[in-house]
């Protein structure tokens, strides 16, 4: 695909979720890599797929490696294998965040997730795998309905799952008997604090309150370095007819919210289980050769 379509088909949300927008802008910039395009190009065309959508720090990151990379290669060849390296690294952290997330879940657990993340559903999968027997409840999540698209994936994996309206999350964890939380996100500041989809922080704060543990799936390129600067993500704000259509009314939808650290049991990434305050480490240890 190239660097236009794959900038819109992020923008429409043809290509969404954190992760694979990432990989997606990784991906055409590849295919320009071997195009012979040169730093410039390259460049420009990381403009326009930065531009796609604000929020997840996995795309800029993802567009910073591979211009990194090529500016630090001898020629675009030894860059091309650099970034092919890197997508395949991508598979690797999510066979081990599966594998890491899959310890924490016990036969007889009853799960709750929200949005749809792909890499919450490979814990699932793990988890399955692994032999035990647990539950899945996965919020609607307003307005886009991701879901849906969350409960029919678990659903073929062979796992029980549950469709609940958001707003039954509170109700659920309750009466159901919920002990896990599993989300993924789409950045982490230094500070512990997690962006994801709009009802997340909502859901995390119930969990508290009720002393459910609350899981945060996600690979380190999901990391934000500009937040060791004080830079948060920008939340996305999303045309207001997903919600509504109704004269005189004002619609407010933003599509991301911030869970605070406190209100984060464990973070899982491919470097291990960490506790939120060490989100620190993880952005010094990888992206050290951005803040330079
Ligand atoms: C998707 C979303 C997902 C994260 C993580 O939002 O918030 O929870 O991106 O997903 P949207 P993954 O549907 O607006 O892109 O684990 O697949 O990277």
């Amino acid at each position: 695909m190239d660097v236009q379509e794959t900038a819109d088909k992020i923008r429409s949300m043809q290509i969404r979720g954190a992760l694979d927008i990432g990989l997606a802008a990784a991906d055409s910039l590849l295919r320009q890599i071997k195009a012979g395009k040169t730093l410039k190009d390259l460049e420009a065309s990381g403009e326009i797929l930065r531009a796609a959508r604000p929020t997840a720090v996995s795309l800029p990151n993802s567009i910073d490696y591979v211009l990194n990379a090529y500016a630090n290669s001898k020629d675009g060849e030894e860059a091309a294998v650099k970034v092919e390296e890197f997508i395949e690294s991508q598979n690797q952290a999510m066979k081990r965040i599966g594998e890491y997330g899959s310890h924490l879940i016990k036969d007889g657990d009853t799960l709750l997730t929200i949005c749809n993340s792909d890499t919450a559903i490979n814990v699932f999968r793990h988890a399955h795998q692994d032999g035990k027997n647990f539950r899945v409840y996965a919020c609607e999540t307003r307005p886009r309905n991701q879901g849906y698209l969350t409960s029919k994936a678990i659903r073929d994996i062979g796992i029980p799952t549950t469709l609940i309206v958001d707003s039954a999350a509170h109700h659920v964890m309750r009466e159901k008997g919920v002990n896990h939380v599993f989300v993924g996100a789409d950045s982490v500041y230094t500070n512990g604090n997690v962006v994801n989809k709009i009802g997340t922080s909502q859901v995390a704060l119930i969990a508290q309150a009720n002393e459910i543990d609350f899981n945060v799936c996600t690979q380190t390129i999901k990391f934000s370095p500009q937040s060791l600067y004080g830079v948060e993500s920008e939340i996305e704000e999303r045309d207001t007819s997903e919600v509504a259509d109704i004269e005189g009314i004002d619609i407010y939808n933003p599509a991301f919210d911030v869970t605070p650290k406190e209100h984060v049991t464990r973070i899982i990434t491919e470097d291990g289980v960490i506790p939120p305050e060490a989100a620190y480490n993880i952005v010094k240890e990888k992206f050290g050769w951005r803040l330079k």
